[in-house]
């Protein structure tokens, strides 16, 4: 990343509103962090090029460890994840964080909240920090997310850090997409149950019950243990871990980068990355694919066919399965 950051300033100007792939692709290899911006900015913004975007990045795919940070607002999610890039970095990996705000658009509290905590590395060019946006979106965190992680790899990220706050569908979401989930908890949030009543027992590869320099932490991890305790497991099944930190000073983060370790050395050893993985380009290739359809759907109701058959419906000369059958057919052909 150093390469591109000693480049002469004249050559990247143009990159900001750029929308040539393939130059963007190249700098954002070569490590160029508006390069890496201006990508995730297409991909985040749903631009025209985003195939493009797509087919340039395809090769660089899979090379990095996704791990989803969720948890309740406030729980400590950025703060932990900003003491995690320090323990990657002291590792010497290249980390790409993505900060999930489900409530504002572009800018807003939260995300500020963010950029300020994780303040420390903005000057690192080892760390790519970026908030997105899940409004707008549909399907949420699936539609955009994906292929920011992808340019974020592309960048040469080994690890890339997600955080979405655990509000509606968003952690299972960010689940789905990470290779390891971490939920976080906070003593006396009633956390504990709340997990279990938004399913959140079935996503968890790792609990953290931050805050542990407050009181109840102990309640909170034995809660959490017992609902593990009670969860049906296959044998060899991972069993997730539960570990506590005081993000705020830096304590059990150590022991949040070991329990990721070991996570992802069950996933390697039982073909579990792999069909994580798949499952994910699954979703990817699905979301896409509605996405496509939906459009064309919408855009035959400017057309003649979509009319025709609702005349036929409302007067009684066909139901509306058979209706439907007859579009999606006309789709295909
Ligand atoms: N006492 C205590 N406070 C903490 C700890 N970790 C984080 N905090 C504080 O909790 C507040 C929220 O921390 P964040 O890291 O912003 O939490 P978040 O989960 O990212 O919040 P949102 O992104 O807004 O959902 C901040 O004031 C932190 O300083 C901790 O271990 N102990
Ligand atoms: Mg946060």
């Amino acid at each position: 990343m150093n390469d591109a950051q000693n480049a002469p300033a004249a050559a990247t100007g143009p990159v900001r509103r750029s929308r040539d792939v393939p130059m963007l692709v190249e700098r954002a290899r070569a490590g160029d962090p508006r390069a890496v911006a201006r990508l995730i900015t297409l991909v985040e913004s749903g631009d025209e090029v985003l195939p493009q975007v797509a087919a340039a990045l395809a090769p660089y795919a899979g090379h990095a460890q996704v791990v989803g940070l969720t948890g309740s607002p406030g729980v400590g999610k950025s703060t932990t994840t900003n003491e995690l890039v320090r323990a990657l970095r002291a590792r010497g990996h290249r980390v790409g964080v993505l900060a999930i705000d489900p409530s504002s658009p572009f800018t807003g509290g939260a995300i500020l909240g963010d950029r300020v905590r994780m303040q420390d590395h903005a000057t690192d060019p080892g760390v790519y920090i970026r908030s997105m946006s899940s409004r707008g979106h549909l399907g949420g965190l699936s539609a955009a997310t994906p292929q920011a992680v992808r340019v974020l790899e592309g960048a040469g990220c080994d690890v890339v850090l997600v955080e979405t706050v655990g509000v509606g569908q968003a952690e299972v979401e960010v689940a789905s997409l990470a290779d390891t989930t971490l939920v976080l908890l906070a003593p006396g949030m009633g956390d504990a149950i709340q997990a279990v009543k938004a399913g959140i027992l079935e996503i968890a590869d790792v609990f953290v019950v931050n805050k542990a320099d407050r009181d109840g932490a102990d309640a909170t991890v034995r809660d959490i243990q017992g609902m593990i305790a009670l969860g049906e497991r296959a044998p060899g099944e991972w069993r997730p871990q539960v570990v506590r930190s005081i993000a705020a000073r830096g304590e059990g983060i150590d022991d949040i980068a070991a329990a990721i370790d070991k996570h992802r050395d069950w996933l390697e050893r039982h073909g579990e990355l792999r069909r994580r993985r798949e499952a994910r380009a699954a979703a990817e290739i699905e979301a896409i694919a509605l996405g496509a359809l939906r459009a064309r759907i919408g855009s035959l109701r400017d057309g003649t066919q979509l009319p025709t058959l609702a005349a036929k419906v409302a007067e009684g000369a066909i139901d509306p399965y058979a209706a439907a059958d007859e579009l999606l057919a006309q789709l295909g052909s």
